[in-house]
């Protein structure tokens, strides 16, 4: 067994906003202390992070002036070089301010899409500085309450078209800076434009330079929809496109939760830290969640350290699934290949297509067989109740 104490080179990381969440919720009042940027820096080293993350407003206040920015970015810069913390990833806020309550880059307002491609140039120019290599663009606003007042197509366009527009200053600068597109179904609008990892898989494939852009799939987003999210996640690495990953965890079918990473779905987190780690995900294990708002301090970081406490155990786990003897013989069982059919592999042929015409199949013996899933499955939840 290992110790399950987070160090940096396990590349966990969280942003600003999450362990520096104040507990505000729609129904009720922050219940913990703002920190500034630089104790955030601080707590996550106390932790064992490996990298801190920012919307541009999280670290700079949307409306300081030039001189309070550059104080701000220098303390924050000051605090990496103390902690040894870096700033994998950095994003743009476009949905807290009023000005994009109908979107950022998909408002009906032309003012609106301007000034959010500027405030993104900004933030870019502010994470680059700062070391960032992704980018994540989470469309928090860019979705209807009601479809009489905006055309999908035009969304789609606008979106699509400000994404070739950033793509284009990134290249044009010489920024190392890839992106990674986050979806959502729906909160905070009713619903919410290409809201699954899926969806924006389609619309990656409609850039001008789809090679820069990537998704950051997040397991609160998908289970918000119902969807398995390893699921999603599987699809986003066959198509070589995780670029970033946000942990947490919630319900199904609830509000965006932002739960500790593994507190509610210890099954579904076991396949996706073992399917993580059977491929070998390098990118940043990132965890966009947040403590109970029934917590201070203490509370905050038991919350952090828990997220990374879980990723380890689960990690663990998925060892020693792959290295159980029992397990290893039913999979070798399920997956048996006699090789009869092994002409088949390799692609389409007219002569197997004929002699696949004339095979028979005793449909009544392909049925009968006992998959013994239930098996592997008890198997499974043995092992992660620790009875293996
Ligand atoms: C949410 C989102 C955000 C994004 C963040 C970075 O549900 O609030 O997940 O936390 O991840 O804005 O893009
Ligand atoms: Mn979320
Ligand atoms: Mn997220």
């Amino acid at each position: 067994m290992g110790t399950y104490d987070p160090t940096p080179k396990q590349r966990f990381t969280f942003g600003l906003w999450t362990v520096g969440n104040v507990g505000r919720d729609p129904f009720g009042a922050p219940v913990r202390e703002p920190l500034s940027p630089v104790e955030i820096v601080h707590l996550l080293a106390d932790v064992g992070a490996y990298g801190v993350n920012f919307h541009d407003n999280d670290l700079v206040p949307i409306d300081a002036a030039p001189a309070e920015r550059d104080k701000i970015v220098a303390d924050f810069k000051q605090a990496l070089a103390d902690t040894g913390l870096v700033v994998p990833m950095a994003t743009t806020n476009l949905f807290f301010d009023p000005a994009f309550k109908d979107g950022a880059f998909t408002s009906n307002d032309p003012h609106v899409r301007a000034y959010a491609l500027q405030k993104t140039i900004r933030s870019i120019d502010l994470g680059v500085e700062l070391g960032a290599k992704l980018y994540v663009f989470w469309g928090g606003r860019e979705g209807t309450e009601t479809d009489s007042s905006k055309n999908p197509l035009d969304a789609g366009k606008r979106f699509r078209d400000a994404l070739n527009f950033l793509c284009d200053y990134v290249r044009d600068q010489g920024y190392n800076l890839k992106f990674a597109l986050e979806a959502k179904p729906n909160e905070p609008r009713s619903d919410i434009y290409l809201p699954t990892t899926g969806a924006m898989l389609g619309f990656i494939a409609t850039l001008d330079y789809p090679d820069m852009v990537g998704v950051n799939p997040e397991v609160a987003h998908e289970h918000m929809a119902g969807l398995n999210f390893m699921h999603a996640v599987a699809q986003a690495w066959d198509a070589g496109k995780l670029f970033h990953i946000d942990l947490n965890d919630q319900k199904f079918g609830r509000y965006d939760q932002d739960f500790r990473f593994g507190a509610e779905m210890i099954k579904q987190a076991f396949f996706l830290v073992k399917f993580l780690e059977d491929v070998g995900y390098g990118g940043m294990k990132h965890f966009d969640a947040h403590a109970y708002r029934t917590d201070g301090p203490e509370g905050v970081k038991a919350f952090a350290r828990g997220c990374m406490r879980t990723y380890l155990i689960l990690k663990e786990k998925a060892a020693q699934f792959n290295a159980d003897a029992d397990i290893q013989a039913l999979l070798k069982d399920i997956t048996a290949d006699d090789g009869s059919y092994s002409w088949l592999n390799g692609g389409y042929s007219a002569e197997k297509a004929q002699k696949l015409r004339a095979e028979s199949f005793d449909r009544h013996a392909l049925a009968s067989r006992d998959l013994l899933y239930e098996k592997l499955d008890q198997l499974t939840v043995e092992l992660l109740l620790g009875v293996r």
